[in-house]
């Protein structure tokens, strides 16, 4: 086993040449061996792995520094980097992450996790070695959906024209999660399937350099191809803004590419190879379901197969029957997501009324404010975008939407911990960052028929306003619980005295389990539902106050800022006689693990919520 010499960092490069194309292989059986098992990202990693296997061969790590956007294509990084032995643990609490983090390995060089940021950061190391005297390579390494996002444009614009080393890797697999999609998709397709002019591979200006003549040569043979490509490809835009352009090249061509990465650092500039890659390569259920094999669950290699059956409905298909009942009724209602129509739930309802869906790439400050222009337009938008995407689009909330009062319905999918993918994923934040908006509504549903309720009510409100409900099994208990669902207004669901529960969302569910618990101990409980996080519901508040002694908020959420905050802050402004204890994610990014154990180590489980309550009384 060739993987068996690579124990760590640059150990790759005692490796045979000739025994590249063994090694990715073994690099392929290792990850699709560990990802059936604990699941990850494993479509990018197959597509990454000889580019991967290239830039650890042309780079000195941990001196050069490679910038992973989204990070979650760095597997086999870690696999190059002395973390083999970590992916039994990968993405388990406590264990390897699916991300990169500095803070794991000094060959991490920035933490990364959400779309678009590549080129930025890369863009600063290269700026603080320059200013420091460093001369270390600096790689950014981008995907094409990725491209899609608004960041790398504004980080590509400040590249441009710089005279100083920077390389940026396009990998290219004609993918985001789903089919990749718009115009800069459209226009790298055209290059690649027009790849008809010279490139690096062909080792020419290698050749041409070694003559008397060589530098200039180079030059001049590059401008004679620049300009062909000009012809061939209707405006080379890379090109044109400043930024050298080499390719297309085969990603999976390790010797090939480790020449074109050598060519590129010899530049004086800021260079762009764009890298094809085909997502899944090497394992045939990946390759022919991609998006499937983005992000895993556990699986079965011979087939494919998840190991773990489905059985119950999730939060998101929920919605994505709330949709397609919504928009056959209404025909104002049109749908948008960045990039996400699976992981969203709005695949059917592009499939049934594609007119009125928008898939507008990793583009969540774009999506919002379209979602504006659309509402002004007399259309009635639903944005459906994951808790911590969204805090992308904080300004486009607050500027394009809120500010104009506008009918815009955020479905926010994700909302409280989600686990495995740590503490970029984790959708925590999003209580605090919309309840400081004026006009912005809040809600969250306690079990399955209340988000449905819950879309109802908001398609008939006229203003901005928020759903948030949380990744996996949509709770089905309390079926019997369907009051109408009334601005700003709460549900009691168990009415007793001593101590009182005020829980959103996924919470309702752990207060049913607290009740239980307290109530062996001879205890009285109430629990209500919240279901308005904004505006909260004072008169309830005020109402509990009256024959309670403890009123307990709970939510999966930070504090700060938060329904537990709203409730305290009442509570003291009216000089209520109760004491609030307030159950809230702390002011800390929560790692990756079990979502379980995750909430144990924070405090917001059944049993660490009791042991509050106790101690509190
Ligand atoms: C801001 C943001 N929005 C959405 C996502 C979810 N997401 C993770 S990877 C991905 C697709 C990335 O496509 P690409 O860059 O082409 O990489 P590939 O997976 O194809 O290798 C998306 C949409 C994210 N990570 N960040």
């Amino acid at each position: 086993m060739l993987l068996e010499q690579i124990h760590q960092t640059n150990d790759i490069k005692k490796i045979d040449p000739k025994d590249y194309p063994l090694l990715a292989e073994e690099i392929r059986q290792f990850l699709i061996e560990k990802i059936s098992v604990t699941g990850g990202h494993l479509g990018s990693n197959l597509g990454a792995v000889e580019l991967t296997m290239a830039l650890h061969l042309a780079l000195n790590l941990p001196e050069d520094k490679i910038v992973w956007d989204v990070g979650h294509q760095s597997y086999t990084h870690k696999v190059l980097t002395g973390r083999q032995e970590g992916f039994d643990t990968l993405r388990k609490y406590g264990g390897l992450s699916g991300f990169p983090k500095r803070k794991e390995s000094d060959c991490d060089s920035f933490d990364t996790g959400h779309s678009s940021t590549s080129i930025s950061a890369g863009l600063g190391l290269v700026k603080a070695r320059d200013i420091q005297g460093g001369t270390n390579a600096v790689v950014s390494v981008i995907g094409d959906g990725s491209l899609t996002g608004g960041m790398a444009y504004e980080a590509l614009n400040n590249a441009a024209r710089m005279e100083s080393n920077f390389i940026i890797i396009l990998n290219d697999n004609n993918m985001s999660i789903s089919e990749n999609v718009g115009g800069v998709s459209k226009y790298l397709n055209n290059i690649r399937t027009s790849n008809t002019y010279l490139d690096v591979k062909d080792g020419i200006y290698d050749a041409i350099r070694k003559t008397k003549y060589g530098d200039g040569v180079v030059s001049g043979v590059r401008r004679v191809k620049n300009s062909l490509k000009q012809l061939v490809i209707p405006g080379m835009w890379f090109e044109d803004i400043g930024i050298t352009y080499l390719g297309p090249v085969d990603g999976h061509d390790v010797n090939g590419l480790v020449r074109v990465i050598n060519e590129a650092k010899r530049r004086k500039n800021c260079v762009l190879i764009h890298v094809m890659t085909q997502k899944g390569k090497g394992y045939a259920p990946a390759e022919k379901h991609p998006a499937r094999f983005h992000g895993a669950e556990p699986f079965d290699v011979a087939t494919g197969i998840p190991l773990k059956k489905k059985t119950k409905a999730n939060y998101t298909d929920v919605f994505s029957t709330v949709m397609v009942k919504m928009a056959a009724r209404h025909p104002d209602v049109v749908a948008i997501t960045a990039a996400m129509p699976d992981g969203t739930g709005l695949k059917r309802f592009r499939n049934l009324y594609p007119e009125r869906f928008f898939d507008v790439g990793i583009a969540e400050e774009h999506a919002v404010t379209f979602a504006a222009g659309l509402a002004v337009g007399g259309l009635h938008p639903v944005v459906a975008i994951y808790s911590s995407f969204l805090q992308r689009a904080y300004d486009q909330i607050l500027h394009d939407v809120c500010l104009q009062n506008l009918p815009v319905i955020f479905a926010i999918d994700r909302a409280g911990l989600v686990g495995s993918d740590g503490e970029t994923h984790q959708g925590i934040f999003d209580l605090s960052y919309l309840s400081s908006v004026p006009n912005m509504h809040i809600m969250a549903p306690k079990n399955k028929w209340e988000l449905s309720d819950m879309m109802k009510f908001a398609y008939n409100f006229k203003g901005p306003i928020a759903i948030r409900y949380p990744r996996g099994e949509a709770y089905d208990g309390l079926q019997q619980m369907r009051a109408p669902v009334l601005y700003g207004k709460s549900e009691m669901i168990y009415e007793e005295s001593e101590i009182a529960l005020f829980a959103a969302g996924s919470m309702v569910k752990t207060g049913e389990k607290v009740r239980e618990s307290l109530k062996a101990q001879n205890l009285n409980c109430t629990l209500v539902n919240a279901r308005f996080i904004k505006p909260i519901d004072e008169e309830m508040v005020r109402y509990l106050a009256q024959n309670h002694k403890l009123i307990v908020t709970m939510e999966e959420n930070v504090l700060s800022g938060g329904l537990g905050e709203k409730v305290r802050e009442f509570a003291d402004r009216e000089k209520l006689p109760v004491n609030v204890l307030t159950v809230a994610i702390p002011d800390e990014y929560v790692e990756h693990g079990n979502v379980d154990i995750l909430k144990k180590e924070i405090g917001i489980d059944e049993a660490s919520i009791v042991e509050k309550i106790l101690k509190e009384l």
